[in-house]
């Protein structure tokens, strides 16, 4: 992009494109070329007044993030902003899709702004781990006040016009044609000799000095102790306290500190990793009409994805109060997100025009997907299948949800196998972003590219994975799991392991994720699963819980109590007192076990677990277990995934972490991974080994 091409004419009115697909990201071409246009046209006296614009579907989607593990090339973005604020005409910003982060900074740095009813206005930085490092924390509070500066950037979330308005931030709507009425409005003000409104020269809001630690306060215990969040509201108390170019000059150097930190590293990594590309965009066939089989939870919350994801969806079961409760629970669903506002009133309305029910499998004779949802028994699943086979017409795709069974021999049964995949959907079905797509021995390349297409259709990441037992994510669960059952059988209670991983960063406790899901649900898998380790110890306590009938959330009790008035989760010592007398009878002794051995024992077991899928293949690089796990498994992000935290702590620790851990437990579960000794050795890290390695499976 250069300034030349970026500026068009438009009588006495300059207008700046930024151009430089796919979001307008403020690279450093850009910014230089944005800069040299600034400062011509400042001095050009042919123009009275500029209009800043962006090409497709975004203003400005900010800084360039790929540009951030790099030195930082002059100019900075700061410098072209202050340039810009100071331009002695008029400079209108006209705002359409996104404006965030560096776009929103360069927003305020115009001396108006005016938008399109599809803005989308905020300073996402906190979501990789930084801070507005342009100007927005000088900026913003003077426009909108400390307490929406403070909302909108330890949030990290985007407003839409009106909020915009609202706040001053935006002076105009703009329906329409939107550049030219920038135009018509820039040329007025011109004409008008409007004042050049430099929002760092307006006065800061007055502040108490005990604001700042107010906001401190508020921020959530775990946000605390990352990098960004704090140093959020120190750039703001900069703003209060400092004058601008100490205060511009005081961001710019907090905004360098995260950036240098891994929690910015790893949420980079995280941003980048869930927008790869899936393989053959271009072999997927075209999906107008979808049916879902089995209306229980993960079916309906499934069918609720794909009618809010804009595919007509025919929910089936063979029970009629079973379909009934399928379909009321998908349609509060939708009430329940336009309640909330996060579907607007025609939206909702639509996703319940897509959404219908039949009693007859024959109903998804004609769609081209069906996404299976029913019991899982592979027995139940082969012979649904076999029908399918026969009734789909030809070239459908045919899905299976299943988490842990043979997608081969699920496809077998249905004589098409070039049609079978696997499509893993996370419960709850219509929340959770992740998707495993499980490619079987038969599954076409057409196929598969058809479920990727639909995943990223319905708002979802898709990740190609192989078919093994439990794909990636539960394979890795079965790993981490297999520790904190072991661990409480050796004295910790199940209170203290939820902890210990919470404290590390993990959404949720196992033990409350397993009453959550339901401790039957893993019983019955272990129960059908041929290849489980040949160990007494195995899963013990959690078959020991299930075996008495708790099976978590669903009855009361599981490895906590939630029928105790308020429902509330409660230790339960009548568990403690179980998981005693069954470390007695299998011989295990009790001692004391610290968090540190916790969290080190489960997630080196996810890591060691991921670097075998690795080296198998079922999953094509260490960046797809890492969303897998951030997405589907509450891993933190501030970590970046299991692999991605397992090159922060190095190989060559995690190997010998490892090798301990075999001297105390045995080699049986504590053998290093093949992949992690090599890297180890070379001195390695799994990044560079992807990096080195062929793209992704079928690219
Ligand atoms: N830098 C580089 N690449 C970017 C990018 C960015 N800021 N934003 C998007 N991309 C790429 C993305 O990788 C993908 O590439 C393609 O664009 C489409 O993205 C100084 C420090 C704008 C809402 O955090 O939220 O400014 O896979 O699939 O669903 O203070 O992208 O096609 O090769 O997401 O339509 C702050 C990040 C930066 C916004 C569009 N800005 N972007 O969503 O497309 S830090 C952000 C988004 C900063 C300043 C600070 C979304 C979007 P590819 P996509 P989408």
């Amino acid at each position: 992009m250069n300034a030349g091409d970026a500026v068009l004419r438009d009588g006495d009115v300059a207008v700046f494109t930024f151009d430089s697909p796919p979001v307008n990201a403020l690279s450093h071409p850009v910014r230089a070329a944005f800069l040299a246009a600034i400062e011509a046209l400042d001095v050009d006296p042919g123009v009275r007044a500029i209009v800043l614009l962006g090409a497709g579907r975004n203003f400005i989607a900010g800084a360039d993030i790929r540009e951030f593990d790099k030195p930082p090339l002059e100019p900075l973005l700061t410098d072209v902003l202050s340039r810009l604020e100071s331009c002695g005409k008029p400079v209108v910003a006209a705002l359409h899709g996104a404006a965030l982060g560096g776009g929103a900074e360069t927003a305020l740095a115009c001396h108006y702004r005016c938008a399109a009813g599809d803005l989308q206005l905020g300073f996402p930085e906190v979501s990789l781990g930084l801070l507005p490092g342009a100007g927005g924390t000088v900026r913003l509070p003077r426009l909108a006040g400390w307490q929406a500066a403070f909302e909108l950037m330890a949030s990290g979330k985007a407003i839409g016009i009106d909020p915009a308005i609202e706040l001053g931030l935006v002076d105009r709507r703009m329906d329409g044609d939107l550049r030219a009425g920038a135009v018509a409005w820039a040329r007025e003000l011109a004409a008008a000799r409007a004042p050049l409104r430099r929002v760092s020269e307006l006065p800061v809001p007055p502040s108490r000095p005990a604001q700042f630690e107010e906001y401190l306060r508020i921020l959530p215990p775990a946000a605390r102790r990352l990098p960004a969040p704090p140093r959020i509201v120190e750039a703001l108390a900069a703003t209060a306290m400092l004058p601008v170019e100490a205060a511009l000059a005081r961001a710019r150097a907090l905004f360098l500190e995260c950036l240098e930190s891994t929690e910015s590293r790893a949420l980079r990594h995280l941003f980048f990793a869930e927008r790869a590309t899936a393989p053959d965009p271009e072999l997927a066939r075209a999906v107008n009409q979808a049916a879902v089989l089995g209306a229980g939870t993960m079916g309906s919350g499934i069918a609720i994805s794909l009618a809010t994801g804009g595919i007509p969806v025919t929910l089936i079961d063979a029970k009629q109060d079973a379909l009934d409760a399928g379909l009321a629970r998908a349609r509060a669903s939708i009430d329940a997100s336009e309640r909330k506002g996060r579907l607007d009133a025609g939206a909702a309305a639509a996703a319940r025009g897509r959404l219908q029910g039949s009693l007859t499998l024959a109903a998804a004779g004609a769609v081209d997907l069906v996404i299976e949802a029913v019991f899982e028994n592979l027995a139940v699943k082969r012979e649904v299948f076999g029908r399918l086979g026969q009734l789909c017409r030809p070239g459908a795709v045919l899905a299976t949800n299943t988490s842990t069974l043979d997608v081969d021999s699920i496809a077998d049964a249905s004589g098409r196998p070039d049609d079978v995949v696997g499509m893993h959907f996370f419960s709850p079905a219509n929340v959770m972003r992740l998707v495993e797509v499980v490619r079987g021995r038969g599954s076409s390349r057409e196929a598969l590219a058809t479920a990727y297409a639909v995943t990223k259709r319905i708002g979802k990441i898709a990740i190609p994975v192989g078919n093994a037992f439990g794909f990636v994510g539960n394979r890795m669960l079965y790993a981490y799991g297999r520790e904190k059952e072991l661990m409480m059988l050796e004295g910790a209670k199940p209170e203290a392991v939820d902890k210990a991983l919470q404290d590390f960063g993990m959404a949720m406790g196992p033990n409350a994720v397993g009453d959550l899901a339901g401790l039957d649900i893993g019983f019955q898998v272990r129960k059908e699963w041929k290849e489980k380790p040949e160990d007494p110890l195995f899963y013990r306590v959690s078959d020991r819980l299930a075996e008495l009938g708790r099976f978590g959330q669903k009855t009361g009790r599981g490895f906590y109590r939630y029928d105790l008035p308020g429902g509330e989760r409660t230790p339960d010592p009548e568990v403690a007192e179980l998981i005693r007398a069954e470390a007695e009878r299998l011989k295990v002794k009790q001692r004391s076990i610290e968090p540190g051995e916790i969290v080190s024992r489960c997630i080196l077991a996810l890591i060691n677990e991921g670097a075998r899928i690795l080296e198998e293949g079922i999953a094509a690089s260490p960046a797809d277990i890492d969303v897998i796990w951030c997405n589907g498994y509450g891993f933190p992000r501030h970590r970046g995934g299991p692999m991605f935290y397992a090159d922060s702590l190095g190989l060559a620790v995690v190997v010998e972490s490892i090798r301990a851990l075999a001297g105390l437990h045995g080699t049986r579960y504590w053998t290093p991974a093949r992949l992690l000794v090599t890297l180890a050795d070379e001195g390695g890290t799994l990044a560079a080994w992807q990096a080195a390695r062929l793209p992704r499976l079928g690219e």
